[in-house]
């Protein structure tokens, strides 16, 4: 047994085969990582759209969900639509607006079909890019006989966008305590 034939290194051309197939595997696992990484949506922008619908969603939620408009005199004690001068229907009623020192949204109902929104709950601006929409819609909630009736709950959707991208929150907001003033 020759002790230099056990012993002896790579060749040169061994050496630089060995490189090109290592280079060869890596390109093939870079290429991929770059197709995954392009093909995903951002994290940062996924997160701030979900922040933003969150808050969104809290400030709609937060709001009193009452047969009257709340400035009715009869909004604490109303049973029914019926005994109100002002019943509270799908939208703002007459010369509300959002976030209004004067006659402010006072109701749940009242933020459905709001649009282009781009400030949060405090009036500051949501960053720039990033707009919502808001519905409110009559959805009973729970199955079969132990359902909700849908005139005592109210689906939220917020809508985010950003680009071409949109994120949709959804929330149930239901009327358990129908004369609850804030
Ligand atoms: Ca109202
Ligand atoms: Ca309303």
């Amino acid at each position: 047994m020759s002790f230099e034939r056990t012993h002896r290194g790579l060749s040169l051309i061994e050496l630089i085969v060995f490189i090109v197939i290592v280079s060869v595997a890596l390109a093939g696992v870079l290429s991929v990582l770059n197709l995954t990484t392009s093909r995903s949506a951002d994290p940062m922008i996924r997160k701030q759209m979900l922040a933003i619908a969150e808050g969104l969603m809290d400030e709609v939620a937060a709001h009193p969900f009452t047969w009257c408009d709340p400035d009715d005199p009869a909004a604490a004690t109303a049973t029914s639509a019926a005994g109100c001068a002002t019943p509270e229907a799908l939208g703002a009623e007459g010369g509300e607006s959002r976030g209004s020192a004067v006659t402010p949204f006072d109701n749940v109902n009242d933020y459905n079909g709001l649009a282009g929104i781009t400030t949060g709950i405090t009036g500051t601006a949501i960053p720039p890019g990033y707009t919502a929409a808001i519905s409110v819609a009559q959805n009973a909630l729970g199955p079969g006989a132990a359902a909700v009736p849908a005139a005592a709950s109210l689906l939220i959707t917020v809508t985010v966008s950003f680009g071409g991208e949109n994120l949709i929150v959804e929330g149930y907001r239901t009327r358990y305590a129908p004369n609850v003033l804030p």
